[in-house]
């Protein structure tokens, strides 16, 4: 044996720093309807391969073919479109706002749009998600206001969370989207918690727990597959590999596994991979999942194969560890260009109506926001009274509280 005795560490590396010529010849992506659609109570032993395929729905010619397809109607199909190229606008004008000093933070969805507005689509009212900063999709396509996340995003006097939460890290029980916590992870032990909680309480509704591809270095996550796996709890596990963990690569956390979707394999969790830029497959597995979970088969995991396009955040800058075209490069293409190609392709769409969308869309993104900026934002105007910093943790106020609330005159 060489170098007996002499250890070497190992750090995974990037294929291509800056400066290189972006290279994914390494991604394998299996050909459109090419990974068969199992019934939802299927033994998990006898997947185990999906959790290194790519289930996909979209052809390169923009059809749905295979298996996974045909369960949206056209009429939703334009509406899970006209979802995305909200997202995306929104982001486009937050991220401006937070150039202007209008916020001190932002964080987009560029490239991973589809994952968050079809997911939504696949649940029903009363389901809840344990999400992240990137599932704005999620409240967006529940018909969650626009200019309430802007007044969160500008912690002003119409903020529904009255300046507590970091820009973008939204609330909502109503539409079904858990209160973002910053500690990453902790979203899959609290999901398959209320899970448990639910299925203990007899009661119908699921959860969902987010994750991207480097928090599940965090041993919460695998925590929470051990309590999801053991007692079935109706949850689905959603990993969201979007390549990049700020300027750490997939590589890192993923290590030595072939997939992320294999992590769940251990666990004897059904696990499949899916075409995270494919509207149509992302939405088909989110409802087979959906589905097990609410017919007491348990969870699943699903990994999104995804690109993030921007930045991690407005205080990221990628050019400093990953090369500026790797976007382009990126095999599984833009989600919003692959549904609106495919609607076209059927006959509902046309570069024209998207084009018209395209600025309709703008529009109610700055009516909203004109209406938020009147609300205030970071630096100017109406701010959440210093008297609702003492409200809203414990259903009585203690003594220790009201005292601070008395020498801070509010
Ligand atoms: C427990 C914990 N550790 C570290 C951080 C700091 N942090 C914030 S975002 C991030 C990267 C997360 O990457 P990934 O899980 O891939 O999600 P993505 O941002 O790509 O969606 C890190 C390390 C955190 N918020 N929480
Ligand atoms: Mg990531």
């Amino acid at each position: 044996m060489a170098d007996a005795g002499m250890l070497r560490f190992h750090v995974p590396e990037p294929e291509v720093r800056p400066g290189g010529t972006p290279d994914f010849s390494n991604v394998t992506i299996p050909k459109a309807g090419s990974v068969p659609r199992p019934e939802i109570d299927v033994d998990p032993r006898t997947i185990r391969d999906m959790a290194f395929s790519i289930i996909r729905v979209l052809n390169r010619a923009g059809e749905a073919v295979g298996p996974w397809a045909g369960l949206l109607s056209d009429q939703e199909l334009l509406e899970g479109l006209r979802h995305m190229m909200t997202l995306r606008t929104f982001d486009a004008r937050m991220q401006m706002a937070q150039r202007q000093g209008k916020t001190s933070f932002y964080m987009q969805h560029l490239g991973e749009e589809a994952v968050s507005c079809a997911f939504r689509k696949a649940l029903k009212p009363g389901d809840m998600n344990f999400p992240t900063y990137r599932q704005a999709g999620l409240l967006i396509a529940d018909g969650y206001p626009m200019v309430s996340m802007m007044n969160q995003i500008y912690s002003n006097e119409a903020d529904p969370l009255k300046g507590r939460q970091l820009p973008v890290m939204y609330s909502s029980k109503e539409h079904g989207f858990f209160s973002i916590s910053g500690n990453l992870a902790t979203q899959y032990i609290q999901a398959v918690g209320w899970a448990m909680a639910s299925a203990i309480s007899n009661d119908s509704r699921i959860a969902a727990a987010w994750i991207g591809d480097g928090s599940t270095a965090e041993s919460d996550f695998h925590a929470a597959l051990v309590f999801a796996s053991t007692y079935k709890a109706p949850v689905v596990l959603n990993v969201v590999n979007n390549q990049w963990a700020i300027s750490t690569f997939q590589g890192i956390a993923r290590g030595g596994s072939g997939t992320f979707a294999a992590r769940g394999l251990g666990f004897g969790i059904p696990s499949l991979r899916v075409d995270g830029n494919d509207y149509l497959a992302v939405h088909a597995v989110a409802k087979w999942a959906v589905e097990r979970a609410r017919a007491n088969l348990g969870p699943t995991l699903v990994e999104y194969v995804t690109y993030r396009v921007g930045a991690h955040s407005t205080s990221d800058d990628p050019s400093a560890y990953r090369p500026k075209a790797e976007s382009d490069a990126w095999p599984l293409g833009d989600p919003v260009m692959r549904l609106k190609n495919h609607l076209i392709q059927k006959g509902v769409w046309s570069e024209d109506r998207h084009t018209q969308a395209e600025a309709e869309i703008l529009e109610t993104a700055i009516a909203a926001q004109k209406e938020a900026e009147g609300h205030g934002t970071l630096h100017a105007g109406g701010k959440p009274s210093t008297r609702d910093m003492f409200e809203g943790v414990y259903a009585e106020m203690p003594p220790h509280l009201r005292r601070q609330r008395q020498q801070a005159g509010v």
